[in-house]
């Protein structure tokens, strides 16, 4: 058993692990369906952020939301893509971190999402903190850990 006897990681801040929003596939609240449904199929991503013009975060979207508001009775109506709105289909209700918040609260997030949103105190996006960094900084934690 390992024993996590301090909490220098649960404190540390969570900024050096961001992935900074040039860097990130998103898409804007009044952008249509089809050119959601276009940037999430070429980026391979399964759900990217919705952020205004003014790059605050709004919602989240995902492939399967488009579909689910295209689907007719008997078939998928692509015909309704090009008049849908992106602010129509997306997930309004994010969860996400702050920039001053600690790994902790990212880690206690990350169980249930693949990858949490990052804004600063004006609400502005600054990016993304997934999954992937949190276990990596975490597996080196431990790893240190052992070895010390
Ligand atoms: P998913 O798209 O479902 O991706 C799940 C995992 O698959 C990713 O985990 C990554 O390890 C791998 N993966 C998927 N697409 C990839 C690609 N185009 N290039 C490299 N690896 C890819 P995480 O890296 O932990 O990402 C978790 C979630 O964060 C992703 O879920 C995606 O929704 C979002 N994401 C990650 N990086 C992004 C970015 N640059 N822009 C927009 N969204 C991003």
């Amino acid at each position: 058993m390992i024993s996590l006897n301090n909490k220098a990681l649960l404190e540390m801040p969570i900024t050096d692990f961001i992935i900074s929003s040039d860097k990130v596939a998103h898409v804007q609240s009044g952008n249509s369906a089809e050119h959601g449904l276009l940037v999430l199929t070429k980026t391979g991503y399964s759900s990217i952020p919705v952020l205004d013009v003014k790059y605050r975060l709004q919602g989240l979207l995902s492939a399967k939301m488009i579909t689910e508001a295209i689907l007719g009775l008997e078939r998928i109506e692509y015909d309704k893509l090009a008049n849908l709105k992106v602010e129509e289909v997306m997930e309004r209700e994010v969860v996400y971190l702050k920039v001053t918040d600690s790994f902790q609260r990212a880690l206690d997030l990350v169980i249930n999402h693949a990858f949490l949103c990052v804004v600063d105190e004006a609400g502005t996006f600054v990016g993304i903190m997934t999954r992937r960094i949190i276990l990596k900084q975490l597996k080196k934690y431990i790893y240190t850990q052992i070895h010390s």
